[in-house]
């Protein structure tokens, strides 16, 4: 059986939310004496140190250096492939049972470890407390639900029937061989984690790729898990993606590459790396995820889900929600309450108690917000937010308001493009048959939501939407936070290459090509 960590969730219902926070202050203060550490790549089972590093600094405050990284060149990531393609056929003859062991062990130990981890984040990547904890807990389940599907599937190798009694068949899933991992900075535990395990658990040996805004999360994994593996299956190789991600694109000895990330980066790999070659090629690459809310929503529920979906982790998430139809009867009342929560959102250091929003994540995605209101304000009305923080707390970080947006039009950039930012389109419909057919007016489709109390046009809904994760009267987050089992994360259209979800039981077969064995006696 497979149980989600979900320690936020459990933590409200068993009212121990107290316990929670002094349990994160702990491992807070704890986090606190290893910062500024330097740490190494990994390649062949070694840790090596290289004279060529890059800052890792806090989002949060860039005066506290968080970690010190290697930046590794060309040659240290064609070593790691190679490492990873000597490691192949060793590590793909562990029989299955005993890989899963590894994964699952690993999982309790990020369990016993999960505040430290999540305090490291909030340093690294400015998550709150409680976001960081949900990245965290995504991991741990990622690593235990597909443990869980390789031991159901029995390592997927089964017998098939034939007519003819002396032709005997089975039906084996093989892994491929070296997989380049490529992951972002907004979920580096969960996201690395569930793309690494993803490839490891099958077979494959890999070179993981982490975002170079956040290694350190991605490491502690690596870390975790590289001494019980035969040396070389997983490496661990920080750099720029105009270096490292390029050589594992172009690499011919990497046959796979599992990505999370931008489109542009996302499609452009794609190309690459199928140019001259059929390989497989899993991304997941963004959203302009739609929200409507109807006549007939509940209002108060509406405002608190899309406030949560548009505004947690600064709109960071791909799953985040940046466009909301109103049907126009209701937009007044529904804008009001809307704008009245996000003014009265508590924005600071991520890791203080309460805090519900802390900083985006660098300088370039502040610029790309002080660019984007200005375009808002040239081309709609700004209703709430639209400026950067400067003062006391916010002095060394990047803070900026929550925006809210509206009286764009349809074909505007601010609405079309992703902006990865916590800046909300609203706009106002009179027919849900047209707030349907503006959701879907996107060249995404990861997820969507509808606030209504009327089951046919929930129904109507989820019959037309073209989107892979959507929700219905979601108040606690109308579109993300997506759980490992139940909610398999799937983009459609230009949000995800195969149509399987991250978390679902259909990911496994991606990282393995079928062979069919036939014996006659
Ligand atoms: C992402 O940001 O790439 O549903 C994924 C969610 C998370 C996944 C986000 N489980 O919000």
């Amino acid at each position: 059986m497979f149980e989600n960590e979900y320690t936020w969730g459990k933590a409200i219902t068993n009212n121990t939310v107290n316990e929670f926070d002094e349990k994160f202050d702990k491992a807070f203060e704890e986090v606190k004496t290893d910062l500024g550490k330097e740490y190494p790549i990994i390649i062949n089972g070694e840790e090596i140190f290289l004279d060529n590093k890059f800052d890792v600094k806090s989002p949060s405050d860039t005066r506290i250096i968080v970690a010190k990284f290697p930046l590794a060149t060309k040659e240290d990531t064609i070593n790691a492939i190679n490492a990873a393609n000597d490691a192949f056929f060793e590590w793909s003859s562990v029989p299955y049972k005993q890989r899963s062991q590894i994964f699952k062990d690993c999982a309790d130990l990020f369990s016993k470890q999960k505040f430290v981890l999540a305090a490291i984040m909030s340093f690294e990547n400015g998550k709150t407390r409680v976001e960081a904890m949900g990245d965290i807990d995504e991991a741990i389940d990622f690593m235990r639900f597909y443990a869980y599907q390789l031991e159901i599937n029995e390592g997927f190798e089964r017998e098939t029937p034939h007519p003819n009694p002396k032709e005997k068949t089975r039906i084996v899933l093989k892994p491929f061989g070296v997989w380049g991992i490529i992951s972002p900075f907004n979920f580096p535990s969960a996201i690395a984690i569930g793309m690494t395990t993803g490839a490891l658990i099958t077979g494959n040996t890999v070179v993981l790729k982490p975002a170079s805004d956040t290694p350190v999360s991605s490491f502690k994994f690596a870390e975790a898990i590289y001494k019980k593996l035969p040396s070389g299956t997983i490496n661990f190789v920080t750099g720029p993606g105009s270096v490292v991600g390029k050589t594992l694109i172009e690499n011919p000895l990497v046959s796979g590459i599992a990505f999370t990330g931008s489109k542009e980066v996302g499609m452009s790999g794609f190309q690459k790396f199928t140019e001259k070659k059929v390989k497989p090629f899993i991304s997941e690459m963004g959203g302009k995820n739609p929200v409507i809310v109807t006549e007939h929503a509940d209002l108060e529920k509406a405002a608190d889900g899309i406030m949560h979906a548009a505004f947690g982790y600064g709109g960071q998430k791909c799953s985040a929600c940046s466009r909301v139809y109103v049907q126009k009867n209701v937009a007044n009342k529904f804008i009001q309450k809307l704008t009245q929560k996000t003014n009265s959102l508590n924005i600071g250091l991520p890791w203080k108690k309460d805090v519900f929003l802390g900083p985006i994540i660098n300088k370039t995605a502040k610029e790309k917000y002080e660019a984007a209101i200005i375009s808002a304000k040239n081309d709609g009305q700004v209703l709430a937010g639209g400026s950067v923080l400067k003062n006391g707390d916010y002095e060394h970080g990047y803070y900026v308001e929550p925006t809210i947006i509206t009286k764009l039009p349809r074909e505007h950039r601010l609405v079309k493009e992703e902006f990865f930012l916590p800046i909300l389109c609203i706009d106002e419909f009179e027919h849900i048959d047209e707030a349907i057919k503006l959701a879907n007016d996107t060249e995404y489709g990861l997820t969507a939501g509808i606030f209504s109390e009327n089951k046919e046009e929930i129904e109507k809904f989820f019959d037309k939407i073209q989107a892979g994760t959507v929700y219905a009267n979601r108040a606690a987050s109308a579109i993300t936070g997506a759980l490992v089992q139940s909610q398999p994360f799937v983009g459609w259209k230009n949000s995800g290459i195969s149509g399987k979800g991250a978390g679902g039981e259909q990911y496994l077969q991606q990282f393995l090509r079928a062979q069919t064995q036939t014996r006659c006696d």
